[in-house]
């Protein structure tokens, strides 16, 4: 049994994709940001940077203690290990598959992020910022689109490298960008919404409280700011609460 800690948002419906494709077992344990619920010592135990998603397996493969995983690229490489499936079997092709895993958390995944807190949480009138980061998205996304030119995964075969870039990709229409102008990534993402793992994946996780996070310049309560980038994040950090 695996126990999936998650908000429904793009890095989680990552891990949601994985455990359905691999037809995995495992139990939702939903947390709520703008609360707060996960900036708690508790969590800490499990994600010590205080972000979802986490995972608990309590059947590891060394058959000890439950064994917590966080970052969404870990988690990914974690469950390929556990089922030997989701990362090409040829040495050449799973290279290529960890690259693009590598590229998406530690470049679309952080721009991403960055053009979504500037164009959907920061005060209007920050123009340089959504200007650099949009921009930056878009370029990003050409690269993917060169990528796929006759292709139909990013390693040839599907792997979580299509995993991990799948659920930002799929939402760019939200801070303004269209994928219309770029036809291999606009069929890959067609391709992959279309499986049956990734329709189960959404119907598990992206529920009705999606929407509160993707609204742009929602009206926070100085306690929601606090939790979602202020004071109370930083001392969960410090582990002070
Ligand atoms: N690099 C992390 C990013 C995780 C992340 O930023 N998660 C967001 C939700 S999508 C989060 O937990 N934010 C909570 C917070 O910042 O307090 C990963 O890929 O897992």
């Amino acid at each position: 049994m695996i126990d999936f800690h998650y908000v429904p948002t793009g890095n989680n419906l990552k891990i949601a994709i994985a455990l359905e494709e691999l037809g995995l077992t495992y139990r939702l344990v939903k947390y709520d940001m703008y609360a707060g619920t996960h900036l708690t010592p508790e969590f800490r135990q499990i994600n010590p940077n205080s972000k979802l998603p986490a995972i608990v397996d309590s059947e590891p493969a060394d058959a000890g203690e439950p064994l917590a995983v966080f970052e969404s690229g870990a988690i990914l490489l974690y469950l390929t290990e556990k089922t030997g499936r989701l990362l090409p079997a040829e040495w050449r092709r799973r290279q290529e598959a960890q690259q693009w895993l590598v590229w998406q958390v530690a470049g679309l995944g952080p721009m991403f992020g960055q053009a979504n807190h500037f164009v959907r949480y920061a005060p209007a009138g920050q123009d340089y910022a959504v200007e650099r980061y949009l921009r930056e998205a878009r370029r990003l996304l050409e690269v993917l689109d060169r990528r796929l030119r006759g292709r139909d995964y990013l390693a040839d075969e599907y792997s979580i490298s299509d995993i991990a870039c799948y659920p930002w990709v799929s939402g760019t229409r939200g801070i303004g960008i269209e994928v219309a102008g770029m036809p291999s990534l606009a069929a890959w993402i067609e391709r992959i919404r279309a499986r049956p793992a990734v329709e189960r994946a959404v119907a598990a996780i992206m529920d009705a409280d999606r929407s509160k996070y993707i609204q742009t310049r929602p009206s926070l309560t100085p306690q929601e700011w606090s939790n979602l980038f202020g004071d109370r994040l930083l001392a969960a950090a410090r582990d002070e609460q």
